[in-house]
């Protein structure tokens, strides 16, 4: 008999209540639809359902709820996403419960932390039959063939699962998860994030993408545009994302994609991430045609931490890079936002003063469109940081946090307690905030006021109190 599976987001613990609740997993329902071809698939988001505790009271009765609605599920295979290792003490909680109520199930974990740390899933008690790395589909229909075939691993096993043919990229199946967004968000998405790509050539410091295949694979653009559209007709979003590791890489595909999207006109904002010298005037001209939002990973704008990072090996040139598509998706009237992260390991005063310099003579020319948003670095296992930790230790001073995703702490709060070098210790590790804090009005009065008025709703909420953004609120912007 062929298994009937059901896939499982299963929460983060010990978060924020401020942070918000992404209301689709692509990734997961992605990889529920390609498996859904072939089985009897269910997908569930115990996040949605049942929340985020932040307590060891809260887990408690998370876990009834969680033991509750899986003695009532019906199901052989239970596939849990431990997506991020944000959600790891999510994905033992469940998998425990799991084992507790149907001891006889097969259960399979995937994502980006067991392909960064297989061997945090191998437990005593084996919770877990496979524990997958890599991309999922077709891992996840060879475990299903071999336990209708009667086959199961006596001991967890660490499964490495191919990479995706880009013919194999498939649209979502939504029936899936129209129950799930009738009942909790009145049948409509805020945001739906999608891939029309696999991949990413670059090999980024403090990313784990690396870990998986480099090479670009993706959807053709008469496919993407038709993915995009699915979305928009299904739950009609306030906004599609694209949320490709990286997003156009091959020139080509990218200019027929956008000549599409122009022709598709979507009333909805469009958002999507790239570097600087993946997008052109040409593009930009067409773009600025729709409601478009581009982010860009600037990440430092030091040449010594972007080389650090190995984010180019021309800082200068892509930092210039930068400028110029800023400036002429400014001229166009396109709303950007420019990620940077500060205290990557090796940071320093002076790299500090490098950066802040530089955002400050943009800010100096006046209004723009670009919205700097700055974050504290994260320790994640899988990236090349963490897999080089000593190097960082000896060269610079560096100190990191432990296996912070063990603890029942806030993971936005621990994996963030790096100190970046033998210079920025104890308070000096908040002087990037402090020096963000001297030029927070001259970050608000440096934009147009669609651009603060996004920049308020999607990444200052702080802002919000602002009278500019009250007086704003009620402004329709046109594209
Ligand atoms: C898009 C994206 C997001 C979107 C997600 C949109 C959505 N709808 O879910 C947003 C912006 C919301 C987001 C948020 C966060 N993200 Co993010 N994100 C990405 C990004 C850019 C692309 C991921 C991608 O390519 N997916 C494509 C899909 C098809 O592939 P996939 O996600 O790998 O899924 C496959 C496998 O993981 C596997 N799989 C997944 N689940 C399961 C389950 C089973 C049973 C099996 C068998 C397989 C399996 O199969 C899937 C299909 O092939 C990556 C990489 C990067 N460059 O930054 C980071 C990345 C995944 N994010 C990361 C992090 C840390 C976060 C955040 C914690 C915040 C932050 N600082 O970035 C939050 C956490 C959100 C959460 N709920 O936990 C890290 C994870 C590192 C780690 N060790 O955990 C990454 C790798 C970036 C990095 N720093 O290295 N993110
Ligand atoms: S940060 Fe972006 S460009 Fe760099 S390796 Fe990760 S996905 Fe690729």
């Amino acid at each position: 008999m062929p298994p009937k599976i059901l896939f499982v987001y299963p929460s983060s613990f010990f978060i924020s209540p401020l942070m918000p609740v992404e209301e689709i997993k692509s990734p997961l329902l992605g990889l529920a639809s390609f498996v859904s071809r072939r089985y009897d698939v269910e997908y569930t988001d115990f996040e949605i359902l049942y929340g985020r505790p932040d307590s060891a009271i809260k887990v408690r009765r998370f876990e009834r709820k969680v033991a509750e609605h899986l003695s009532n599920a019906d199901f052989e295979i239970l596939a849990i996403s431990c997506w991020t290792s944000v959600s790891y003490l999510a994905t033992m909680s469940v998998a425990k419960v799991a084992r507790q109520i149907k001891p006889e199930a097969l259960i399979v974990v995937g994502g980006y932390h067991p392909t960064a740390l297989p061997f945090d899933f191998v437990t005593e008690e084996k919770l877990f039959d496979y524990i997958v790395q890599g991309e999922g589909e077709y891992g996840m229909l060879d475990i299903a063939a071999k336990y209708a075939d009667g086959l199961r691993p006596e001991k967890s096993k660490i499964y490495k699962s191919p990479p995706l043919r880009s013919d194999d990229i498939i649209d979502y199946d939504w029936s899936l998860v129209d129950n799930l967004i009738n009942t909790n968000f009145s049948g409509r998405v805020g945001t739906f994030n999608l891939f029309l790509s696999r991949g990413c050539p670059f090999r980024c410091s403090f990313c784990m993408e690396p870990l998986k295949p480099s090479a670009w694979r993706v959807l053709a653009p008469e496919l993407a545009i038709e993915q995009i559209r699915n979305a928009i007709e299904h739950y009609s979003p306030a906004a599609v994302g694209v949320g490709d590791a990286c997003f156009g890489v091959q020139s080509g595909w990218r200019k027929e994609f956008i000549s599409r999207l122009v022709e598709l006109n979507p009333s909805c904002w469009i958002l999507f991430e790239t570097r600087p010298d993946y997008i052109d005037e040409d593009d930009i001209r067409k773009l600025s045609r729709l409601k478009i939002e581009i982010q860009f990973g600037v990440e430092s704008c030091s040449p010594q931490i972007l080389q650090l990072m190995n984010k180019t090996k021309h800082p200068e040139k892509f930092l210039s890079a930068f400028l110029e598509t800023s400036r002429a998706l400014s001229e166009n009237g396109i709303v950007h936002g420019g990620n940077i992260i500060f205290n990557h390991p090796g940071e320093t005063k002076a790299t500090l003063n490098e950066t802040y310099s530089f955002i400050d003579t943009q800010l100096d020319r006046g209004q723009s469109y670009l919205i700097w948003t700055c974050h504290g670095y994260m320790h994640f296992p899988g990236s090349e940081i963490y897999q080089k930790q000593r190097r960082y230790e000896k060269e610079f001073g560096a100190k990191f946090p432990g296996k912070w995703w063990y603890e029942e702490t806030d993971p936005f709060v621990s994996s963030r307690q790096v100190v970046p070098s033998s210079e920025l210790v104890g308070d000096e590790t908040e002087l990037w905030r402090k020096m963000y804090r001297e030029r927070e009005q001259k970050f608000k009065d440096g934009l147009t006021d669609i651009a603060f008025r996004i920049a308020a709703q999607s990444y200052y909420p702080g802002w919000s109190k602002d009278r500019r953004y009250q007086e704003l609120v009620n402004f329709e912007p046109e594209p």
